[in-house]
């Protein structure tokens, strides 16, 4: 959906509900951007010279005169965009901004927000990763973390990232918390460091 500002109503996604508000980035573009931003932060922020500190923030007037350039982004517009993430992918603190999870650079990822953890998890994979997954475990492969989703639908939305028919296994949470393992919330996402065959069962393989 597109995305825009009102002075009355705030940010919003589709259409302004008063109708005075103006559309700041339309869905095509906003999509650009967004992929442009994870990598950036995420995977490849030498390549533009941006440094991330410590905790993986970079300086938001730096990033901002990077998507300038590529695609004559403002700040209300990219503030929009981190504001309206579905998955809460980004975080703008102070004159900071920084991806919340998602990771291939080395960045401390050992935080996460306040609020419980639900007791179960899923994780959307291609089948082909089957087999592997029950013998080893989940294993973060290119990222600092394994990922995992708050809901079915989630998960499946990320496992037909790989496939037209994912599997959805189903993590046992709460267990996992039991036994002392640290389970992480970033936005819509939660992360860990890896899972153990034993709290993995599929849930289904579509
Ligand atoms: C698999 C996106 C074989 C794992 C998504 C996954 C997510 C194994 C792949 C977030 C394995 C890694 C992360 C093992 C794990 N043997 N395969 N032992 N352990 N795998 O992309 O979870 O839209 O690093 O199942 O939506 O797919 O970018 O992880 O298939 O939320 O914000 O190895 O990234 O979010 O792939 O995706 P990834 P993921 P954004």
């Amino acid at each position: 959906m597109d995305i825009g500002y009102c002075e009355k109503c705030g940010f919003f996604e589709g259409k302004c509900k008063c109708g005075n508000g103006r559309i700041l980035l339309d869905m095509k573009t906003r999509i650009k951007v967004s992929k442009f931003l994870s990598g950036l932060l995420r995977h490849y922020p030498e390549k533009f010279r941006l440094n991330l500190d410590k905790n993986g923030f970079a300086d938001l007037r730096k990033v901002l005169n990077i998507l300038k350039e590529r695609y004559g982004i403002d700040e209300i517009s990219l503030r929009a965009l981190v504001h309206l993430d579905k998955k809460g992918r980004f975080e703008i603190v102070n004159d900071k901004i920084r991806a919340k999870y998602g990771h291939t650079v080395p960045v401390n990822h050992k935080w996460s927000e306040s609020g419980e953890i639900p007791p179960l998890l899923y994780h959307g994979t291609s089948p082909k990763n089957l087999e592997s997954i029950l013998r080893h475990g989940l294993l973060p492969m290119k990222r600092r973390e394994v990922h995992l989703s708050e809901t079915v639908e989630d998960a499946i939305e990320v496992g037909k990232r790989y496939s037209e028919k994912p599997v959805i296994l189903m993590i046992n949470a709460k267990d996992m918390i039991k036994d002392g393992y640290e389970i992480r919330k970033k936005g819509r996402v939660y992360t860990t460091d890896f899972v153990l065959p034993k709290y993995i069962s599929i849930l289904k393989k579509l």
